[in-house]
């Protein structure tokens, strides 16, 4: 992501959202109506941070991180790839007070279930797994078009000097220089893989 900045491929900004904080101590949260343990990020920081970032930006996407958001996988990726702007808010405690949600938030996307301390992890996943595809950041040889899951199916297995190492050796097909055999090889074996280790993944064929 760093090479992909310096090339000019992506720009990557981080606002600090006390910038927007409702008092001189910065406070940024509050207790939740209704009582309980934690604390709530209030409307009036977000919708500020959000209104003056939206003055210098059109954003295509203003995306919530949060583990009750849509589960993220490689179409939403691919998806959110083809988009020029998106704005990525990231919760902390008990979340975001639920009006940001229903008035400004246009997507909400989660990681997996569990659960992490804050969105920013989630936020370096999503740019990461976005940034790659762009055009330009990878070469050839990192070429997305055969990662696991870009068709529903696990990558399959990959082997490299030496041929014979402790006497496991490479499968004979990869060393036959048969490209139209190693392909059908490659893709029965990702077939196999995915039925044996992800078989809730959509079907591949
Ligand atoms: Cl997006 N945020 C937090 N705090 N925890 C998570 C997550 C997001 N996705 C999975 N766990």
């Amino acid at each position: 992501m760093k090479r992909a900045q310096e090339k000019g491929l992506l720009e990557v900004h981080v606002h600090h959202l006390r910038q927007w904080a409702v008092n001189e101590y910065g406070q940024v949260d509050d207790y939740q109506y209704g009582g309980g343990a934690g604390m709530v990020m209030m409307c009036e920081p977000l919708a500020k941070a959000i209104e003056a970032l939206s003055a210098d930006r059109q954003y295509d996407e203003i995306i919530y991180l949060t583990p009750d958001g849509e589960t993220l996988n490689q179409k939403i990726s691919n998806t959110l790839s083809l988009k020029q702007t998106l704005l990525l808010i990231c919760g902390h405690y008990k979340g975001i007070d639920e009006r940001i949600r229903e008035h400004f938030v246009t997507r909400e996307i989660s990681i997996g279930d569990y659960v992490l301390s804050g969105g920013e992890l989630a936020a370096a996943v999503l740019v990461d797994s976005i940034g790659r595809l762009l055009p330009g950041v990878l070469n050839d040889e990192t070429s997305a078009l055969f990662d696991s899951f870009q068709d529903n199916l696990l990558a399959p297995p990959v082997y490299t000097r030496p041929e014979d190492f402790r006497g496991w050796k490479v499968p004979a097909i990869l060393m036959s220089g048969d490209h139209k055999k190693i392909e059908e090889w490659r893709h029965e074996q990702s077939l196999q893989r995915t039925q044996e280790r992800r078989p809730d993944l959509p079907d591949q064929l």
